[in-house]
């Protein structure tokens, strides 16, 4: 696999651990560790090596504190334009394998907007969560302003963003923005231990549900539904499913083989 500059990985039993590795600069994300998240999910998309990819910073005190401030400033009006993080956010929802965002220290703004693009949140206490963009002048682009209030409403939202506060891992689990509070020291054992029960599941089941839910959130209920359905009739047709309801008939722990 390939090395990376600002991205630690390593690869175990089914799950990869991506560690953003910047601690000194709290892992601001410049456009070359964007980079380097971008080719790490192109990679782990490819293989099924890779049944769950956990997302981490390196150090305690920041999961990433947003995009780099300093190459931010270069940037020129339709820079906004381009894909960018927002793009790659997009591709991290969209990955077909299950993300867990595993977040002590701070979560601002781009890395607040990352962890929100992973499908699961488990966090510590001392985890601070907030988009402060506007005390920069601009807006969170990255996702924020949309996944934030799809999460935890609108007038939620409208709080964080617009006062720019940020919250603790206590106050992000109770408004539903981290999904696990794990206890202190044990955030890699808690994120690893929700990735095992993801792992444990018929791996095309996994893919099918969360496809359903994304594609099916941001459109009508009747085509969402339609979504649903096609995703089980999917299912339906799969050796995972004849295996894990013969399984449960006998008693026996499924064996999955992921078609
Ligand atoms: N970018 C660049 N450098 C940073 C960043 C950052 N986001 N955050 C911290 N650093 C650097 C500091 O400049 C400092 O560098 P140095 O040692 O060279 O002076 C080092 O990291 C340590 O930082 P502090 O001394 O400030 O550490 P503290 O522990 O006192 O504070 C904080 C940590 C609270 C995280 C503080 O550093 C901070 O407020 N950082 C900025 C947070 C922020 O505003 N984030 C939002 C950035 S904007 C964004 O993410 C937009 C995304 C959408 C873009 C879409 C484009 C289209």
């Amino acid at each position: 696999m390939q090395q990376y500059e600002n991205l630690l990985v390593r690869v175990e039993r089914g799950l990869m651990w991506l560690t953003i590795n910047r601690p000194e600069l709290r892992n601001a994300l410049n456009k070359e560790t964007l980079q380097d998240i971008e080719d790490a999910f192109s990679w782990a998309e490819s293989t099924d090596e890779v049944k769950v990819i956990i997302v981490q910073g390196a150090g305690e005190k920041s999961f990433a504190a947003g995009a780099d401030i300093k190459q931010l400033r270069e940037r020129k009006m339709l820079d906004a334009l381009i894909p960018g993080m927002q793009g790659l956010y997009k591709k991290i929802e969209q990955c077909s394998k299950v993300t867990i965002a595993a977040v002590t220290g701070y979560a601002l703004g781009g890395g607040c907007e990352l962890a929100m693009a992973c499908d699961i949140r488990v966090v510590t206490k001392k985890a601070k969560f907030g988009l402060p963009e506007l005390n920069l002048g601009i807006i969170p682009g990255a996702g924020g302003t949309q996944r934030l209030t799809r999460i935890v409403g609108k007038g939620r939202a409208l709080d964080m963003i617009l006062t720019g506060k940020i919250i603790d891992g206590e106050e992000a689990e109770r408004i539903g923005l981290a999904t696990y509070l794990a206890e202190e020291g044990k955030l890699e054992e808690e994120a690893e231990s929700v990735a095992n029960k993801v792992i444990e599941k018929g791996p095309v089941a996994v893919k099918l549900a969360k496809l359903a839910i994304h594609k099916g959130f941001d459109v009508d209920l009747e085509t969402a539904m339609l979504i649903e359905k096609l995703s089980q009739a999917i299912a339906f047709g799969t050796e995972d499913k004849n295996e894990g309801t013969e399984a449960f008939l006998e008693k026996r722990k499924a064996t999955f083989v992921n078609l």
